[in-house]
């Protein structure tokens, strides 16, 4: 069981050791210095979690004092080494970590404030809040999943653009329950089979969860599940300052993954609490708080840090500053500066814009009949010639999806110069490594499954679209239309549970030209993530007239007029977007006008203000909505005189054109409804 990164006991002569007792005092009174603020914070707060920093307060000292490269004064150096606190819970971890350091972002007041409401300091660490949280993280699992994604991500950018420009680790503390939760296990599998020895995770293993001791509902072995993933893992004493030291220096020349479970005890320093699972998440109270500070040797009042302290917590904050500069001169010299650059700011060239718009016209001149999840594997195509950084994927179902064009080298076990991660059967563990691919910067990863697995993606895409993260999911097989797979396969719930994610675009191309400018909108949406849901089965060209300007960017828009007054308004998505124009034909045959808005995006077109949705919407007009899924939603836009064509229940196994007869979502029926609605209104 021993490995590179088991160090059995600390080298007292190795250098830079804390293993000397003035050392580990040092180290111990540093590291009191977070529990001190943990303990306070959560008391001023009255919530909050202070067992796991005060447990984790050593190891974390040892890595932000003596191995994690950073530069407190530039937070954003490209070549940082990224921490991920994946147990979010211990959030005040990380604040103490980042205001003792010297980040601009948190002050002591800001920590005196402590879960209120404006406070960079929130119940768990929340991105964009403060310069040094590079995740939010709380779903127990999801820093674990985003650090393999960073780790992959540094990486591959280093296959690009070399040593001299990209060369860091990503460290994590993760918990007990970051490694019960099954995301844990997808990424960290996948991380194991990459070598991706850049990632170094602490687990933080007190035994306790909330319920109590993890023996209620635990007997696995958690080092040797990660040594069967491939992983360098060992067990070590995490409140032993020389040990973590060790273990960490071991880490470092790994040419595994490396996780070090480091055993500790939850609260410590509390007299009655430590050890138990009260200390987990709530405030000690004043005596469990005076007993800790008597046991610690901490003698100063609530908040305060003594000076001498603050400053050598400041200067392991500046320690890297050298470093850091040095690395600038190198950029500033690297004929690979440029691209480099560019990668990072995550801009798109106008020339992909060109390239989308020279291939809908291409796509409306040839009018082919092909399903949208092939027009998105034409569109990559095209993007992926004029756009280098983004890196593509799937889960498995590459072949379905058409996430990967002939010319995308793939990823493989130390083979990082790719444009393809082949993510396994693993959609969670890989939506969770996409947010931390777009997180780290200088990619913008895309990847695929089914649209009915978008449930095993959610968490993380639910996390993407709360950072304001530009990753891209293509989900495909989108409806009932993919036939034979039965209502396992089947999405219907799907769509509204989706839309109702804020901040995320779910895009529904209704043919090849409206995918390629969902495309389009998907890769410029640099704040937000983006899902396209495409067809299995083919369809038809509608946008048979080329405009270079993207409408489907409108969200919404009228794709055939009415011939003569309109009287009735058909909404549709994707797939049945054919189907609106059918039964608008069949009206027209009738003397009765209707005409067809595509909806792509609901989102975008709720954006485009009052006006232009009460005019696409057609006021006046019998609505009916025709989508293939759930009507949850659709009320807001067909009113309660509306009607809707689409799915009440679960599908079925048969070909696809048997279940829109079966289902009733057809042409004829969508044209029925209208017309009996407006004999109705009449
Ligand atoms: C996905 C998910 N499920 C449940 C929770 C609620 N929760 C927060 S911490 C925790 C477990 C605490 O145990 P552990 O992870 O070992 O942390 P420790 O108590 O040791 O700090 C749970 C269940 C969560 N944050 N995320
Ligand atoms: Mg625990």
């Amino acid at each position: 069981m021993t490995t590179a990164a088991s160090p059995a006991k600390a080298s007292p002569d190795a250098p830079n050791s804390p293993d000397s007792s003035e050392n580990r005092e040092g180290v111990r009174r540093m590291a009191n210095a977070i529990r001190a603020l943990a303990m306070d914070a959560v008391e001023a707060a009255k919530s909050g979690h202070p067992g796991m920093p005060m447990g984790m307060a050593d190891a974390a000292t040892v890595l932000f004092t003596r191995h994690l490269k950073f530069d407190a004064a530039d937070p954003d150096w490209p070549d940082r080494d990224r921490f991920v606190l994946s147990a979010g819970h211990g959030s005040m971890l990380l604040y103490a970590l980042l205001y003792l350091t010297g980040y601009p972002g948190i002050t002591l007041d800001d920590i005196k404030r402590f879960r209120q409401l404006g406070s960079p300091c929130a119940g768990h660490p929340e991105y964009g809040h403060a310069p040094g949280i590079e995740t939010t993280t709380g779903p127990l699992g999801q820093g674990l999943g985003n650090a393999v994604g960073m780790a992959l991500a540094e990486r591959v950018l280093n296959a690009r653009f070399g040593d001299g420009l990209v060369d860091h680790r990503t460290y994590v503390i993760a918990s007990d329950g970051d490694l019960m939760e099954g995301i844990s296990h997808e990424a960290c599998a996948l991380a194991g089979h990459l070598k991706l020895n850049r990632l170094i995770v602490l687990f933080d293993d007190n035994h306790i969860s909330i319920d109590g001791p993890t023996s209620l509902a635990e007997s696995g072995d958690v080092v040797k599940r990660f040594e069967s993933y491939g992983w360098a893992a060992s067990r070590i004493d995490g409140q032993d300052a020389a040990a973590v030291d060790q273990a960490l220096r071991h880490a470092k020349e790994s040419d595994k993954p490396v996780l070090i479970a480091c055993r500790t005890t939850i609260g410590y320093g509390a007299p009655k609490r430590a050890g138990t699972a009260k200390a987990h998440g709530e405030a000690l109270g004043a005596e469990e708080v005076a007993g800790a500070r008597a046991a610690l040797g901490w003698t100063y009042p609530p908040f305060e840090i003594p000076a001498d302290l603050l400053e050598q917590w400041r200067a392991a904050g500046k320690r890297n500053s050298a470093q850091r500069e040095a690395w600038e001169a190198r950029l500033a010299a690297s004929p690979m500066g440029k691209p480099f650059e560019s990668a990072l700011s995550g801009e798109i060239p106008a020339s992909v814009a060109t390239a989308l718009a020279g291939l809908k016209a291409k796509f409306a001149a040839e009018k082919p009949a092909i399903a949208t999840r092939k027009a998105s594997e034409i569109a990559i195509e095209t993007f992926s010639a004029e756009l280098p950084n983004t890196l593509g994927g799937s889960a498995d179902l590459t072949g379905s999806v058409f996430t990967k064009t002939k010319n995308d080298p793939v990823i493989a076990p130390g083979q990082y110069n790719g444009r393809f991660v082949h993510y396994g059967v693993r959609e969670h563990g890989m939506a969770a490594c996409m947010n931390g691919i777009a997180l780290h910067r200088g990619l913008i990863p895309f990847s695929g499954t089914f649209l009915v697995f978008s449930d095993y993606c959610r968490p993380s895409i639910r996390l993407a679209a709360v950072m304001g993260q530009r990753v891209i999911h293509v989900m495909t097989h989108d409806s009932i239309g993919l036939g034979e797979d039965g209502p396992t396969h089947q999405p219907v719930e799907h769509l509204a549970a989706l839309r109702a994610i804020p901040n995320l675009l779910v895009l529904r191309p209704a043919d090849a030209v409206e995918t390629a400018e969902c495309w389009d909108v998907a890769l410029r949406a640099t704040s937000r993530p983006s899902l396209l849901a495409l067809s299995r089965q083919n369809l038809a060209t509608l946008r048979v007239e080329h405009r270079v300007e993207n409408l489907s960017a409108r969200g919404a828009y009228c794709i055939a007029e009415s011939q003569g007054a309109t009287q009735v308004t058909f909404l549709a998505t994707g797939s049945e977007v054919e189907i609106a124009v059918k039964a608008r034909d069949l009206l027209a045959a009738q003397g009765v006008g209707a005409r067809v808005v595509s909806m792509p995006c609901w989102e975008l077109f709720e954006e485009q203000g009052k006006e232009y949705v009460t005019a696409m919407l057609g006021p006046g007009t019998v609505k009916v909505a025709i989508e293939a899924a759930g009507p949850m939603g659709w009320e807001r836009y067909i009113g309660p005189d509306g009607a809707f064509i689409g799915m009440h229940g679960f599908g079925a196994s048969a070909p696809y054109k048997e279940l829109y007869k079966h289902f009733g979502i057809t042409a004829e029926a969508a044209a029925e409804a209208a017309l009996r609605r407006l004999k109705h209104k009449g």
